[in-house]
């Protein structure tokens, strides 16, 4: 360490620019760092060629587009540096002194300069071309890199006037950047253009594939965070253009940022010898482009051509399938490898110590400014070295030369309204939910798949919405029972389909992909963008992508509080193949993990609906695909389930969220009954009224209230969640004093912390579940977890107002029965028959 190495420096704007000093591979690297593998390999990968005049052009910059690029990029790193040290002084108009550097330095320097760059060859790609595009930056910890890019393309003082393009807008740009009452330091919500925060790192790909899925027109560039690559999810994204159709999608542009470390070391792609990265891209299917240096003008040079062979190259492939001329294999689509020092343009030594090129330039690589003089000195030459009066002018605004950097309108990507989709949903084309219903005379007598259902209703959403309507599932559409898609749409698939392959084509648009990630990344991107889908997964697996679920509710919660973000459609999440009926599987496969996740979160954002059958889930589906901006789980499970509702009784149900099931208990509505039972999913909503069937047969004289509840969030007060039930419906419901048996799909912990806060909360005992798993029948579940109807019909007993008499000899014969499912299921390996084919109508009491 301490090593200094040769440091490059921003070229001038209008002045001669130097020769493009083409480096191989082997000279580039040695540049960024000591602890760069250096390689000797000096053949790209690819070479410009088979381009259209167009891209002839765009890969030979003139010397002055290369001074607007630098312009702009110079000015981008002088601001970057400004929103991470200053609170005065904006343009040095007078010595940097301590009291000009902010307190508090937070944010990311390290990625930031690499971002800008891209970002700079990309504006005059879309200048050129006038081709749509959007800019997600994987490390979205540059967050001020692509904040002073949309200051620079004047969006940013659209969106916010008080930020104006002056001297006072820049101290204001400058303070509010990662401090109290500003802004946050990543690419969040508040940044114009952004539709990906990139503060949990792992889905910038995902996001960018599922944006221009149908979107023709739309060109993603997605800068890779080398760290980022490193993660689970990034790693199974690269697989999106085995999915992506060049007909009727946009593409995706990866660029691979490989600036050689993270926080605190050096990154696993980076230290890889060129050509074992080169494979493992190929090996993905993508044409490799390698840009490697941090000499200028040099980069500039080889970074335009690289862009302009990858645009050329996506511009072919896309014309080629959309002239009818593919030959249907999977397009090789282009990737950017871009290696530049992390830091790049920063402090290369500080203290004796390397900076630049090194994890050391990760976030604030001066760190001493206000108490040191040194760095003080060591921060105002940086800045210096911007010559930022070229960039600014005397009132403070970005210069002709900057601004002529910029593309127009809503192409400037920080304007792009395909990254505020909202601006551009279409409401569905819904069938009416109606049609779909099942014939329900009378409750609890007849069983049906209701996700089958569902799977109709999205067939005809397909028919009816080709173009902004997909279903996002992990290989299981089938097995959720939404097999009628197949009907209208086929698998999406860009890879070989060979004959045995079943509704598998490269025009499907139906998305299964082995990776939860994936599907709800591309379906966040799909609807961030302004289209609709769901995402339909096991219910235990919902877990593998919940830190998405909750990262895409914290964006809609703070999209909330912006009026220009225009509301987005929701992501909707169907939980099926749920715990309580995993048949097939153990207790790896249960756990009803996610509905815990998504009532905790803060705001009101999120909706958890548990229908208890058919024409509830049709209801709750209408509900939710008209809805924006929320994160909506249903769940429900796939298999054959009784039947409670007619349709009209399941929209009034579905519109209260919450209400008594009248024919199920035997209270009449003029008294308190001695006890409630209430329940809230579709297993347990069976073992309720089987219950309150128990005892209406079995203990006449309880009186006993049965409460379904469709809508979680209605449990809650009014005041900690927009659905919660106002107070007298509560109290209707549940009473302010009888003891309520509460049945719950998931963690009984979920209903307490719901009902928080109500008339004496202590008084619901909740059976949910609680651990028990494993492969077994599904009345065996109910027992294992106590929450079968045996268990509900005691836990009543206990709890009731009153005990009538012949109380103690139930519960003994509750315990019988518990005795006799025991012996029976071991040895028959199922459930006793008057359970397995219990219905409401012909329960007949066993000998
Ligand atoms: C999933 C996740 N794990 C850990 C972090 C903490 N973190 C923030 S930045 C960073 C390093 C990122 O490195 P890289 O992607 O190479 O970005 P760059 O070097 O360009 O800053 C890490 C580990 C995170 N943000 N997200």
């Amino acid at each position: 360490m301490g090593r200094s190495r040769r440091k490059s420096r921003p070229t001038g704007d209008a002045g001669p620019i130097p020769t493009a000093d083409h480096c191989g591979i082997s000279r580039a690297t040695s540049v960024m760092g000591k602890d760069l593998v250096v390689s000797t390999d000096k053949t790209p990968s690819t070479t410009v060629t088979d381009v259209t005049d167009v891209t002839e052009r765009l890969s030979r910059p003139s010397d002055d587009e290369i001074a607007t690029m630098d312009a702009w990029w110079r000015a981008n790193n002088y601001l970057t540096i400004g929103q991470i040290y200053l609170m005065e002084n904006p343009l040095l108009r007078e010595r940097l002194s301590s009291e000009h550097i902010k307190p508090r330095l937070l944010g990311h320097w390290g990625t930031s300069p690499g971002l800008a760059f891209v970002y700079a060859h990309a504006s005059r790609l879309i200048r050129e071309t006038g081709q749509e595009t959007i800019y997600l930056a994987g490390p979205g910890h540059g967050g001020p890199a692509l904040v002073a890019a949309g200051y620079l393309e004047g969006t940013y003082t659209e969106i916010y006037p008080h930020v104006t393009s002056d001297e006072p807008g820049l101290r204001r740009l400058f303070r509010q950047f990662s401090a109290p009452g500003g802004i946050p330091s990543h690419v969040s919500v508040p940044t114009p253009g952004s539709i990906h925060e990139g503060g949990e790192l792992g889905y910038v790909l995902v996001h960018a594939f599922g944006a221009v899925m149908d979107n023709p027109d739309l060109l993603a560039l997605a800068v890779v965070g080398d760290g980022e690559a490193e993660t689970g999810p990034l790693e199974g994204s690269w697989k999106g253009i085995s999915f992506l159709n060049p007909a009727r999608d946009g593409a995706v542009l990866p660029i691979l940022h490989l600036n050689g470390a993270k926080i605190a070391g050096p990154t696993v792609l980076a230290r890889k010898d060129p050509s074992e990265v080169r494979s493992l891209f190929e090996g993905h299917g993508y044409r490799v482009i390698e840009v490697t240096g941090d000499d200028l003008p040099g980069m500039h040079r080889r970074f335009a051509a690289a862009l302009a062979e990858a645009w050329g190259s996506i511009r072919g492939i896309q014309a080629a399938a959309r002239g009818g001329t593919w030959d249907g294999a999977r397009p090789r689509w282009p990737l950017i490898v871009l290696r530049t020092p992390k830091g790049w343009t920063g402090p290369d030594v500080v203290d004796g110590v390397q900076v630049a090129g090194t994890w050391r330039a990760h976030q604030v690589p001066l760190s001493g400014v206000r108490g040191n003089e040194d760095h003080l000195r060591v921060l105002e030459s940086w800045l210096r070295s911007y010559r930022p009066e070229e960039l600014f002018d005397e009132t403070g605004a970005p210069t002709e030369l900057v601004r002529r950097a910029n593309p127009a309108g809503d192409l400037r990507m920080s304007a792009s309204p395909h990254a505020n989709g909202g601006r551009l949903t279409r409401d569905l084309d819904l069938p009416d939910f109606r049609d779909y219903a099942v014939d329900v005379h009378d409750p609890g007598a007849t069983r049906g798949e209701s996700t089958r259902k569902l799977g109709e209703l999205m067939r005809d959403l397909y028919r009816r919405n080709p173009d902004r309507f997909r279903l996002f599932c992990p290989d299981e559409t089938n097995s959720n029972r939404l097999g009628a898609v197949f009907e209208v749409s086929d698998r999406a698939f860009a890879e070989r389909v060979t004959p045995e392959d079943v509704a598998l084509s490269h025009e499907g648009r139906v998305m299964e992909v082995l990776s939860e990630h994936n599907c709800h990344g591309w379906l966040e991107g799909y609807t961030l963008t302004g289209r609709h889908g769901w995402f339909a997964t096991y219910e235990a697996f919902a877990m593998v992508s919940a830190s998405q679920t909750i990262q895409h509710g914290k964006w809609l919660q703070e999209a909330a509080n912006l009026p220009w973000r225009a509301r987005i459609p929701s992501l909707n999440i169907l939980l099926t193949s749920t715990a309580w009926r995993n048949d097939h599987n153990g207790f790896s496969h249960q756990g009803p993990g996610l509905i815990q996740n998504v009532i905790t979160q803060r705001g009101s954002v999120g909706r958890v609906y548990l229908p208890p059958d058919a024409n509830c889930l049709l209801s709750v589906a209408d509900h939710c695909l008209r809805s924006r901006s929320y994160v909506n789980v249903v769940v429900i499970d796939k298999q054959p389930q009784l039947q409670w509702l007619s349709m009209e009784q399941a929209i009034e149900h579905c519109a209260r969220g919450a209400g008594v099931w009248p024919w199920a208990g035997t209270d009449d509505g003029t008294a308190d009954p001695d006890i409630v039972l209430a329940c809230a999913g579709d297993v347990v909503t069976m073992e309720t009224v089987a219950a309150a069937r128990i005892l209406r047969e079995r203990l006449p004289g309880l009186r006993t209230r049965v409460v379904n509840v469709v809508d979680l969030m209605s449990l809650t007060r009014p005041k900690d969640h927009p659905h919660g039930m106002a107070d007298t419906l509560f109290r209707e419901l549940f009473t302010d004093q009888v003891d309520v048996v509460f049945a719950f799909h998931g963690y009984p912990g979920a209903v307490h912390q719901l009902v928080h806060g109500r008339p004496d909360a202590d008084r619901f005992r909740v059976r949910g579940f609680i651990e028990e798993g494993t492969t077994t029948t599904p009345f065996d579940m109910v027992v294992r977890n106590r929450a079968s109807r045996y268990h509900l019909v005691m836990d009543a007993i206990t709890n009731a107002r009153r005990t009538p008499s012949g109380a103690s000899e139930l519960t003994a014969w509750c315990q019988q029965q518990l005795a006799r499912h025991h012996a029976y299921v071991v040895e028959h390996l199922e459930d006793l028959p008057e359970v397995r084919d219990w219905v409401l109508g012909d329960w007949a009491e066993p000998a």
